[in-house]
C-alpha cells in the first residue's frame, strides 16, 4: 500500500534515463482502486509478462487526486534497472506501453495499428457506458441504458464479431496469438459481467459467439489462467460487483 502519492508533474528535460528505465524495467507499482475497472487490463498485462509488480491502492483518494497527473487512475510507477523511476498515466498509455514490452502488439506497424484500433474501441465503449449509464442521473440513466443496450453495445459487438471472423474465428483479434486487443476486449466483457444488470448485458454478448470466445481465450491463456483464478483477481471482481451495485448519483 502506498503511503503518499505525489506525481502531478511530468519530467520535460533530460529524459534519456527515463526512457532507459522504461525499456529495462526492474519492477512496477500499479496504483488503482481496489476494483477491476480501468486498472484491470494493466494488471492482466503485468501478470502476462511475469512482471515483478505490486498492485497498490490510493490511501485517501480525495487527498491523492490532485497529486496524480490528471486527477484519475490508473497510474503506473516503473522502477528501471538503472534505478530511475518513471510515472505513466492514462490507462491506454499504460496498457500500450506494457503490451509493447511483452510483445502483444503484433509484428509490424500495421498489426499494431489494428490492435490499437480494437483496443481504442473497447476503451471508448467503457467510457460511453460510464458516462451515459453508470454515473448518470437516475432520470437520464434509463433512456441511456436503452440506447446502450439496443444500439451502442450491439453495434460494437457486431463490428468485433466481423473482425474476429475475418481473422479466422480462432478466438483472437489478430493472427493466431494473444494481443492487447483480446485482453482489452476481455476486460470490458468482465466489466459488463459484473454490472447489476449483468444477465441482460451478457445475454446480448452471447449473441456474438466469437466475441464471447475472446473472453475465454484470455481467461484460459496459460500465462493468465493462474492470475485470473487467484484470490487477488476474485477479490477485485467481488469489490467491483459491490461498487457497481451502488455507483452513480442517487
Ligand atoms: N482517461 C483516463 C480516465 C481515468 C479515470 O477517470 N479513472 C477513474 C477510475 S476508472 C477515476 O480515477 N475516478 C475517480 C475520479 O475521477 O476522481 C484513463 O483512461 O486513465
Amino acid at each position: 500500500m502506498a503511503t503518499s502519492i505525489n506525481c502531478p508533474h511530468f519530467v520535460h528535460h533530460n529524459t534519456k534515463d527515463l526512457a532507459e528505465a522504461m525499456a529495462s524495467p526492474a519492477s512496477f507499482k500499479l496504483l488503482y482502486f481496489p476494483l477491476m475497472g480501468r486498472g484491470s487490463t494493466s494488471r492482466d498485462l503485468l501478470s502476462y509478462g511475469g512482471a515483478d509488480f505490486e498492485s497498490i491502492h490510493p490511501p485517501s483518494w480525495p487527498t491523492d487526486k490532485p497529486n496524480t497527473p490528471f486527477g484519475g487512475l490508473p497510474v503506473l510507477f516503473i522502477t528501471g534497472k538503472n534505478g530511475k523511476e518513471v510515472v505513466l498515466s492514462e490507462s491506454s498509455i499504460v496498457e500500450t506501453y506494457l503490451a509493447n514490452l511483452y510483445h502483444l502488439m503484433g509484428d509490424n506497424a500495421y498489426d499494431a495499428a489494428v490492435i490499437r484500433a480494437v483496443h481504442n474501441s473497447a476503451a471508448d465503449l467503457q467510457t460511453n457506458m460510464s458516462g451515459t449509464v453508470t454515473f448518470n442521473h437516475p432520470g437520464a440513466k434509463e433512456k441511456c441504458l436503452e440506447t446502450f443496450t439496443t444500439a451502442t453495445l450491439p453495434n460494437m459487438l457486431c463490428s468485433w464479431e466481423r473482425h474476429l471472423v475475418d481473422n479466422g474465428s480462432n478466438g483472437f483479434f489478430f493472427g493466431d496469438r494473444l494481443s492487447l486487443a483480446d485482453i482489452r476486449v476481455a476486460n470490458i466483457l468482465e466489466h459488463l459481467a459484473n454490472q447489476p444488470n449483468a444477465d441482460d448485458l451478457m445475454a446480448i454478448v452471447a449473441k456474438y459467439p466469437h466475441v464471447f470466445k475472446v473472453r475465454e481465450s484470455v481467461a484460459n491463456h496459460p500465462k493468465l489462467k493462474a492470475w485470473r483464478q487467484s484470490e487477488g483477481w476474485l477479490t477485485y471482481q467481488k469489490s467491483m460487483r459491490g461498487f457497481m451495485a451502488n455507483a452513480g448519483p442517487k
